[in-house]
This record gives C-alpha cells, structure tokens and sequence, in this order.
C-alpha cells in the first residue's frame, strides 16, 4: 500500500514538473531546482534537449548539478547570467492565497533562495498534499546555520516559539548544506504572519538563510486526481 502511494504521488510530481518544463523555450536561462520534484522537471527538459531545446541551465544544488551534467544539459553561473528567466522548484508548502512557500527540507534552501531571487519567474512544482492554509501546518521551517556556536541560534529560535532540531545525517552526524553549514528544523505550528516571522529569522546572529519563500513565487502547478492546475497572484 506504501509503495503503490509512493507511486501515486510521484506520478503527480512528474505531471507538475513536466507541465513547467514544457513552458521552456529556445535560448531562456533556466534556474535547476532541488528535490524530488524539481528532478522530474530537470529529466523533462534532459529529455527536451535531446530532441533539440538549446537552453543555460543555473542548478540550485550539487545534486542537481550532477544530475544535469549527466543529462548533459549546458550549465552555467550567477557570475556569468545574474539574470535568470525561469525557475522550476519544488517546494515542501505553499500557502494558499500567498503563495508564499516553505523550502529547504532537501537542504539547498540558500542556493535555491538565491537562484529565487535572480529569476524573472519562480515556478513551483507539487502534488496536492503541499497546499496549506497556513504555512507550518504541516512542516517544520528548515533554518540555516553557521556551525560555530549554532545552540545560540538554537537558543533565539526557541525565545521566538520554535522547538529547533538539528538536522543529521544517515550516521547520526550534522547534515551539512552544500555551503557546509548546519540545519536547524523549526517546528512553529500554523504561522500567523509569514513575514514578520522571516523578519524575525532574518535577525538572528549566525543564522545564513531560512526556508521561508516570501513574495517570490509567479506561478504554482498543482498536480492531483483531476490534472495539474496553475495557481497565480
Ligand atoms: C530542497 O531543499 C527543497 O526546497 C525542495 O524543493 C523541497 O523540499 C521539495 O522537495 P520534494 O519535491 O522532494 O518534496
């Protein structure tokens, strides 16, 4: 029964991705993104350019990169195109009416707000489940951290509500982010206000980046029973 769930879900996952992907055109600048979900959209358009698309893919993560390469699918940097024209990204919530998102739960949350941020459109990629009235209903809020003296951090985020985790690896060792820092997974509950809490993240000393997603998505692709409906502003 898990399995064929499993299935279900990833079927909608590559329905998502694959209806951005299919939005590409000649010559665009493309932000890679993380995840699973964002994996489907990088085979779609591995699959394109075999049939001929010439795009500049910008990969939000190692992963991804390697994924890419493998695809042989052109890469590039924020040094040699600061202006990217589209991102496909996964995202683990996305709050209704907003849009707003929580990411970070594959841990490429500061590459992938970065790449967010340069793009002219941030599309998301989901299955049904992600979609929340409220953001924190469901997930923890990931948030990056230097190592040095992360229970600091730790301890700011649990004066502001939070109950910090530090994210380990398959050994029980710190999960480190492609920048080599740790993880801390916030669980906040249903959040009241989104911005004020990413105000309040964005001040805490030896914090790097958090996986709130304010006011950059363009368009979300929703994927459940009936086909992948678009969610816009
Ligand atoms: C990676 O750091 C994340 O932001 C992912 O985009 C997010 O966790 C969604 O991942 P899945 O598509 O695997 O659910």
């Amino acid at each position: 029964m898990l399995i064929r769930l499993t299935d279900e879900l990833d079927r909608l996952k590559q329905a998502a991705a694959e209806s951005a992907a299919a939005q590409i055109t000649n010559g665009m600048i493309v932000g890679l993104g993380s995840g699973s979900t964002a994996a489907f959209a990088v085979q779609a358009l591995g699959r394109r350019i075999r049939e001929g698309l010439r795009i500049t893919g910008i990969p939000t993560s190692e992963r991804t990169a390697a994924q890419a390469r493998a695809l042989e699918i052109q890469l590039s940097t924020l040094d040699e195109h600061f202006k990217i024209d589209v991102t496909i990204d996964g995202a683990d919530e996305v709050e209704t009416g907003t849009l707003n998102l929580i990411k970070g739960h594959g841990g490429a949350l500061l590459r992938e707000k970065i790449v967010a941020e340069a793009s002219e459109r941030l599309v998301i990629v989901v299955d049904h489940t992600k979609i929340v009235d409220h953001l924190g209903m469901r997930e923890s809020v990931p948030v990056e951290v230097i190592p040095f003296g992360w229970q600091g951090a730790a301890h700011r985020l649990k004066d502001l509500g939070a109950n910090p985790t530090l994210r380990t690896g398959p050994g029980g060792e710190p999960f480190k982010s492609d920048g080599g820092h740790y993880i801390l997974d916030c669980g906040f509950g249903p959040i009241a206000s989104a911005e004020t809490l990413a105000d309040e993240l964005d001040h805490i000393v030896g914090v790097v980046e958090h996986g709130l997603f304010i006011g950059l998505t363009a368009e979300v692709r929703v994927a459940g029973g009936g086909g992948v409906s678009v969610l816009g502003p």
